[in-house]
């Protein structure tokens, strides 16, 4: 993408974008955002229609076999670069924290763009964020909630294989009786409602946006259960 972007109509802008992320152009990726942005979209649709659309496309061919796993590598950088100006936008509420939240994405499990957008989307709404990280065995996750008490435990799994994971960190929890201090959330490209409910999570949030609607409803329907 060398041509002027400011000359190019805004459905054609993203198609490009999308062809610059399926490509691993990092760059010019950035340069459509920033063009995006300049056009007065809201960094959500940027986000959903310039990066995610164009990501989902990366999926379907690499699920195909048209594309492996260094262009998909390349095609991540790229994200997250984009990602990474939208970033600051997103988180830019000036809101005191409504609440706290502990995310992380399962053992065996390196996949952190879906997990890094929930960071970006909750951090935006007013939650405190504290992000673990890919790979993370219960205890990980145990020692996480130990350290920052949070209101919410986000889990993240991209894979078939790694998704029953959820369910040893949730035993792990009762275990360790902290269950019942946290709203266990989880979410992934594998995940549905009934597999969170048989692992016993508290909701399954589709996207980012899900995500953060279900945690403000969660938190507000603890706070209203809570003996005054
Ligand atoms: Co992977 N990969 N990958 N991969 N990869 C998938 C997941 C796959 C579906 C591709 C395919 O075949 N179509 C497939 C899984 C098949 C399956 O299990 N059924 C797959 C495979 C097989 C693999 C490897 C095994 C490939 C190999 O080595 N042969 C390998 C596994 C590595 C491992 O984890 N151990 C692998 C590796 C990789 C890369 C490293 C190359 C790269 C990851 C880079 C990175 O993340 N830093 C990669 C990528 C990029 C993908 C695809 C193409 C894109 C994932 C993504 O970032 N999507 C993916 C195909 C796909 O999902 N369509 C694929 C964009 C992102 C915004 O969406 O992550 O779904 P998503 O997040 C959404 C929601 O799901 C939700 O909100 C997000 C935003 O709205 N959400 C949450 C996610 N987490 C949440 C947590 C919450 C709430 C909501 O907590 C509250």
């Amino acid at each position: 993408m060398s041509e002027d972007l400011t000359q190019i109509e805004t459905s054609e802008l993203l198609e490009i974008m999308h062809d610059d992320l399926y490509d691993g152009l990092a760059d010019e990726v950035v340069a459509g955002v920033n063009e995006l942005l300049r056009r007065n979209l809201l960094p959500y649709e940027v986000l959903t229609q310039g990066l995610v659309a164009g990501m989902d496309i990366v999926g379907v061919d690499f699920r195909d076999g048209i594309l492996f796993v260094p262009e998909v590598l390349m095609a991540a950088k790229a994200m997250k670069a984009g990602m990474a100006v939208l970033r600051p936008l997103l988180a830019e509420t000036g809101a005191p924290s409504i609440g706290t939240m502990v995310i992380g994405t399962v053992k065996g499990d390196i996949h952190d763009i879906g997990k890094n957008l929930v960071t970006m989307m909750m951090e935006g709404a007013g939650f405190k964020v504290h992000d673990i990280g890919i790979n993370n065995d219960a205890d990980k996750f145990i020692q996480a909630v130990k350290d920052f008490k949070p209101d919410i435990l986000g889990m993240s799994a991209l894979l078939t294989t790694t998704m029953p994971y959820m369910k040893v960190v949730i035993q792990s929890l009762e275990k360790a009786n902290l269950r019942d201090q946290v709203i266990v959330l989880v979410g992934g490209a594998p995940v549905n409602q009934p597999f969170a409910e048989a692992v016993g999570a508290d909701a399954y949030c589709r996207d980012a946006s899900v995500a953060v609607i279900t945690a403000k409803a969660l938190m507000e329907q603890r706070r209203n259960s809570v003996p005054v």
